[in-house]
């Protein structure tokens, strides 16, 4: 079985969508094994987001996503990566499909909700950076 590592960013947790992100998640048959709300710290928030370090928008981010509580999951299933990312739709919600989490409630780039790993690769690195614990 394949593991991703979903974030519900801060401004999913502002704006009360926790529970419909987690129903989604459900409904599609996905299995929730790890979840927790923190407030990431800088050095970890970078540490997530390294591929994006030479980026423009890189300090901005990292701002954005050590600014108030997220919900970590690891989630796992069939070809989970790809199932997350399709549950999301685009990193753009103005482009993003209606019907997808970022379709649905999202019109800024940066604060777009949700994360879900991009390669089973990125998934390791991730589901070792936020449940160190877990097997
Ligand atoms: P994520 O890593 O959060 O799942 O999102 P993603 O794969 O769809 O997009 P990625 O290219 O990895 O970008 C990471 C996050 O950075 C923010 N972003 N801001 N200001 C901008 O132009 C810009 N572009 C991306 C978003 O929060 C994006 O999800
Ligand atoms: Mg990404």
């Amino acid at each position: 079985m394949e593991r991703t590592l979903v974030l519900i960013k801060p401004d999913g947790v502002r704006r009360n969508i926790v529970g419909d992100v987690i129903s989604r998640i459900e409904r599609k048959g996905l299995k929730i094994i790890a979840l927790e709300l923190r407030t990431l710290d800088e050095e970890t928030a970078r540490s997530h987001y390294e591929e994006h370090t030479d980026k423009p928008f890189f300090s901005s981010l990292v701002e954005f996503i050590t600014g108030g509580p997220l919900v970590a999951m690891v989630v796992e299933g069939n070809r989970a990566v790809e199932a997350f990312r399709s549950l999301a739709g685009a990193t753009d919600p103005v482009l993003a499909a209606p019907g997808t989490i970022r379709g649905d409630y999202g019109l800024d780039v940066q604060a777009n909700i949700v994360h879900g790993s991009d390669s089973t690769y990125s998934a390791e690195r991730e589901i070792k950076l936020f449940f160190p614990d877990l097997a």
